[in-house]
């Protein structure tokens, strides 16, 4: 019999391979987490030779096209033998060892898969990051990680360049290109000749795995790290319930590459599951493209940030025929109940908005066969329990607003990051009382639907990017116009949110026309930090509103946007 309140686990035969049903039993709760863990040996190996049995469907593992007829479909035959070969140019001539960190900045190419995967199999931990990255921001991610190797294509070349010698631990450049460059080792080159022999190491579950950069209100972004059993195995549930996989699928996610919502929508939950992943390499997107991919692949299941359906809803889409798309989701910012219904009414399809955050992933979802309640972003979402709790951490009752919470037991969830790399005090300010807070407010109804109301902090959240006013502030300070600035979150019909700058000027550029001041400092923002932060609107004012001592108040200038009182 089982022990009256306490939680009952099976534990893993030894020597028995792991399943689905085993990954999601512990996402219940239900099963502890095995000693060790690889999501490259326990899963993406397993339906390989699920492939040679034909237990899976004939159905690539990944599908890559860039829209100028070139094309990569790869079985999970291939993703192996492919990603040994990747391994053995990491740990070969990159002479890199398990624990060492490699940054990993590619667009979307079929090798980001590959160098990923590639890492797994060797025990290094990647650190994904946007191409739109200037050289202050890999200079600043290479030395706080103190990455040894960096793996990057030809755009980001001229920036690695510019700062590779403030970095002493960077050991080795690996590119990623049709052409060679004095002092990086070429992959195509290595990998022509690597070995496809390779044996994955045997991680720990609780391993590192990979590091995402996330920003703050204050400070750089800080190194939110994850473990193999955090990204490997904690979206087996959302795979089923949020994006409703099955291994005859085709995903098309079009997040980024360093965003942590590619790893979850274009690998772990998507390859947990065994279904294709769908990549299309838009340099640039574009909404035509994007509709007529559509139409034209037999994509299953899409997901995208709620500013990609803005845009797509005003197209007439009553005239695409998409070919098999049957599942929509999107997350990464609040999506407007006006998009989902003009979604829904134009497609027939609904909309499954989710929730979650770079440190803990996806808290909150409308699974499949839940009502939807527009505006709503849906339930918690297990092994999350999902509360929203006050400045003491007490649990707020239905309807009062407070802060989006998540409860903690004896352990820290599994599907947790395990901290920030270096940063004991800002991992320990993420727990209030029982709880990990997210710095989002919310409120949950009765009927235990969470609704988004805003940040609790002075983050941006635009087109789904996670914006850091300190960051943005930094650059503009960099420029001989700006004596200060304050930069806050301003309303936006299409990006939901959008950066926002009050400049101070100095004397010299107080009677600058302002329409080419804003120009040029949108254009140095950009160059100075990935330009997706720059400030889409500027304010020239004489003054910014001050506490008695001295501390910019930007809630009074947000608030003010926003038409708050
Ligand atoms: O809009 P503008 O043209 O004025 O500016 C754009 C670019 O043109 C510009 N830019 C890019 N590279 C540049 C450059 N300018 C100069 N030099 C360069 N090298 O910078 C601006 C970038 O803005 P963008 O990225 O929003 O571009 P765009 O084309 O408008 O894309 C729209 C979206 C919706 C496709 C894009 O914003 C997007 O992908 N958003 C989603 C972000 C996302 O995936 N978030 C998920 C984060 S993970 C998470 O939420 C955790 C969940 C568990």
């Amino acid at each position: 019999t089982k022990p009256s309140g306490q939680r009952f686990h099976k534990s893993h035969p030894p020597g028995a391979p792991l399943t689905l049903a085993d990954f999601e039993a512990i996402n219940r709760c239900e099963r502890s987490l095995p000693k060790n863990f690889n999501f490259a040996g326990d899963v993406l190996d397993q339906w390989s030779q699920k492939e040679k049995t034909r237990e899976r469907p004939a159905n690539p593992a990944l599908w890559w096209v860039n829209g100028k007829g070139d094309e990569v479909k790869w079985s999970f035959g291939e993703l192996g033998s492919l990603s040994r070969k990747a391994a053995n140019v990491l740990t070969k001539p990159c002479g890199l060892e398990r624990g060492d960190r490699v940054a990993v900045i590619l667009p979307r190419i079929p090798e980001w898969w590959l160098i990923s995967v590639a890492c797994m199999r060797t025990g290094l931990v990647f650190m994904p990051g946007t191409t739109q990255l200037t050289a202050k921001d890999i200079l600043y991610r290479l030395r706080a990680s103190k990455a040894k190797c960096i793996v990057a294509s030809d755009e980001v070349i001229p920036a690695v360049e510019s700062i590779v010698s403030e970095c002493p631990d960077l050991k080795t450049k690996l590119l990623v290109s049709l052409h060679s460059q004095n002092g990086w080792l070429s992959f195509p080159e290595l990998f022509q000749t690597a070995s496809a022999e390779h044996s994955c190491v045997e991680t720990g579950s609780q391993e590192p795995m990979a590091i995402y950069f996330t920003s703050g209100t204050t400070g750089s972004p800080k190194m939110a790290q994850h473990s193999q059993s955090s990204l490997g195995i904690g979206y087996a549930l959302c795979g089923r319930y949020w994006l409703d996989l099955k291994s005859t699928d085709i995903i098309w996610n079009m997040s980024d590459t360093g965003w942590i919502k590619a790893a979850i929508g274009s690998m772990f939950s998507s390859w947990l599951h065994g279904a294709c992943v769908f990549v299309h390499r838009m340099a640039q997107f574009d909404t035509d493209t994007f509709l007529d991919t559509l139409t034209t692949y037999p994509i299953t299941t899409l997901c995208s940030a709620p500013t990609v359906y803005r845009m797509l809803v005003q197209k007439d889409l009553k005239r695409y025929k998409f070919k098999k798309l049957r599942h929509c989701l999107t997350g990464g910012e609040p999506l407007n109940p006006e998009v989902l219904e003009q979604w829904k009414v134009q497609t027939g399809l609904e909309l499954y908005e989710g929730y979650g955050q770079t440190e803990v992933g996806i808290i909150c979802a409308n699974q499949k066969g839940q009502e939807i309640k527009p505006g709503s972003m849906g339930k918690g979402v297990l092994p999350y329990d999902v509360q929203i709790i006050d400045e003491n951490g007490n649990i707020l009752p239905p309807g009062k607003e407070g802060e989006i919470a998540l409860r903690l037991t004896s352990t820290r969830p599994f599907c947790f990051f395990s901290e920030y790399v270096d940063n004991p005090e800002k991992t320990a300010a993420t727990i209030r009382g029982n709880f990990y807070v997210t710095g989002d407010r919310g409120v949950m109804d009765s009927d235990g639907y969470f609704w988004f109301v805003g940040r609790a902090d002075d983050v941006i959240i635009s087109s789904g990017y996670r914006i850091g006013p300190f960051e943005v502030e930094s650059a503009l300070i960099e420029h001989p116009a700006v004596v200060e600035s304050a930069v806050v979150s301003s309303p936006d019909p299409v990006r939901g949110e959008v950066v926002k700058a009050f400049v101070v000027l100095s004397a010299p550029f107080k009677s600058s026309n302002p329409e080419k001041l804003t120009l040029e400092l949108q254009d140095h923002v950009k160059k100075s930090t990935a330009p997706y932060k720059y400030p889409r609107k500027v304010e020239f004012v004489k003054e910014l509103p001050k506490t008695i001592t001295g501390k910019i108040k930007r809630n009074v200038l947000r608030d003010h946007e926003w038409g708050r009182t």
